[in-house]
């Protein structure tokens, strides 16, 4: 059995779709959920998507994620501007991950212009909304191993 994409979501994700459409538009984390399953369907992928918001429970699956899946996709939230965990625990696994973001934080407050998992992500999607997330599965699934 071929092993899944992770889509990994940080904290405050689980309201998307509920606040600040104009920022990260009107689409719930479960319309997201879908958009990822069928393009990773489209290309003979499986997708295991999920969301926390606490940073610990994302490093728990990054590590997870270098027995259990072929590639990575997360959106860590704010935890991208801040946390070297992440950080560490990305250089620690040998899978791909591509930070995905739907807003684009180069056009946003200068806080959220340093992401800590830039430094170690294979690539970066952002300001696409919700198609961010379709655009950083067909990466993701490019990259597999
Ligand atoms: O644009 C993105 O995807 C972000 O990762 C979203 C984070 C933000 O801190 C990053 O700078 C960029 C915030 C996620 C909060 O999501 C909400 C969604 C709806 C309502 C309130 C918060």
């Amino acid at each position: 059995m071929a092993k899944p994409i992770y889509v990994l979501n940080g904290p405050n994700l689980n309201l998307l779709g509920t606040r600040e459409p104009d920022i990260y538009g009107r689409e719930t984390l479960e319309e997201v959920r879908r958009r990822c399953e069928s393009r990773a369907k489209a290309l003979g992928r499986t997708v295991e998507f999920r969301q926390t918001n606490h940073e610990g429970v994302l490093v728990d699956w990054l590590q997870e994620a270098r027995e259990s899946a072929c590639a990575v996709v997360l959106n860590p939230g704010a935890y991208g501007h801040t946390s070297v965990a992440i950080l560490d625990a990305i250089k620690s696994i040998s899978v791909p991950v591509v930070e995905c973001h739907l807003s684009n934080p180069a056009q946003r407050e200068s806080f959220r212009h340093h992401s800590y998992v830039s430094l170690a992500a294979a690539g970066v999607v952002c300001g696409f909304g919700a198609a961010s997330y379709e655009l950083a599965v067909e990466a993701a699934a490019g990259l597999a191993r």
